[in-house]
């Protein structure tokens, strides 16, 4: 049966739009979000299973939380590292890699720190948000330790860090997850980048983002701005549906290799 029998007829109708979209398109970005994470099962952060204890996302990916209880956020990114080292990507991390061997200039614009898309074979990545396998100087003196299972072939079974240890660095100062935290600036070249090439681009695919955290979120727009068509793909509404070209409704493990197919 075909898979793309599960979706509504409006996104099946939609989808030939997407792909003559980015057939003739010369730059493609796609930024994607935890959404595209999900049926790898890493979990969202706003939605079911996102929650860690009792606590909200926003409430430890801060440096405050880390400052007053640097255990408990290490906690929660040794369970996260855990949970992403025991999934693998999915068929839409694939399709984006993919496409990118296909297309004639394709860049990846991702807010997640799983590492997934690299796992899954995409080469042009930026990675708004950092990296959640490497952990750097908390007093940023220069350390970096990249601690990704599929790097380091580390044992899966083993938990980095063991849960209350509080990993420190040569120079004497916690290390902390090489990730942005709500209320810290993004790198300025990272973000840049991410700036020029939504501002460049033909078309913008946007993947499984509830499209709430800036500066990301404010891509889409900037991109539509510089005439890009814009293609959303998530199961559910978000602020950015009512103003992107494409509404393409459903997972996007479905939906991206049935776009990939009418190309
Ligand atoms: C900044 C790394 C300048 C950490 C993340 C007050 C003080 C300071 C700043 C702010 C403030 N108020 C607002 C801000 C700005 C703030 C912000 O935007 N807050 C939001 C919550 C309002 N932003 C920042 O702080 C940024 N820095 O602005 O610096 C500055 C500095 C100082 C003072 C002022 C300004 C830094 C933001 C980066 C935060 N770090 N991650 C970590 O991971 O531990 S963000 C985090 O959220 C993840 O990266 C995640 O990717 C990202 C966005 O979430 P989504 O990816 O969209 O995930 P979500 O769960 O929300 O949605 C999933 C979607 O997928 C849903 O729509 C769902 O329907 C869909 N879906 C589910 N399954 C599927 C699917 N779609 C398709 N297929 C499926 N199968
Ligand atoms: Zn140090």
């Amino acid at each position: 049966m075909d898979p793309t029998m599960a979706l509504e007829q409006a996104t099946r109708d939609a989808l030939e739009r997407a792909a003559k979209a980015i057939a003739g398109a010369r730059r493609v970005v796609a930024l994607t979000g935890a959404g595209i994470s999900f049926e790898s099962g890493v979990p969202t952060f706003r939605g079911p299973g996102g929650l860690w204890r009792q606590f909200r996302p926003e409430e430890l990916a801060n440096l405050q939380a880390f400052n007053r209880n640097p255990a408990l956020v290490w906690e929660w990114y040794s369970w996260r590292r855990q949970r992403i080292a025991e999934s693998r990507p999915n068929a839409g991390h694939e399709c984006l890699a993919r496409l990118e061997r296909r297309l004639p200039a394709f860049t990846l614009v991702t807010q997640n720190v799983d590492g997934l898309h690299r796992q899954a074979g995409s080469a042009r990545i930026v990675e708004l948000h950092g990296n959640i396998w490497r952990s750097v100087c908390a007093r940023r003196c220069g350390v970096v330790l990249d601690e990704s299972p599929w790097e380091t072939r580390r044992d899966p079974e083993c938990r980095w860090p063991e849960p209350g240890a509080l990993p420190r660095c040569t120079c004497g100062s916690l290390l902390r997850p090489d990730v942005v935290w709500f209320g810290e600036s993004l790198d300025t070249d990272v973000l840049g980048c991410a700036i020029d090439e939504a501002g460049a681009a033909d078309v913008i695919l946007v993947v499984g983002t509830s499209g709430l955290v800036y500066p990301a979120a404010a891509l889409p727009d900037l991109a539509r701005r510089n005439g890009a068509a814009t293609i959303e793909i998530n199961v559910e509404p978000t602020p950015l549906s009512e103003s992107v070209d494409i509404v393409l409704r459903g997972p996007s493990e479905l939906v991206l290799p049935a776009l990939e197919a009418r190309l």
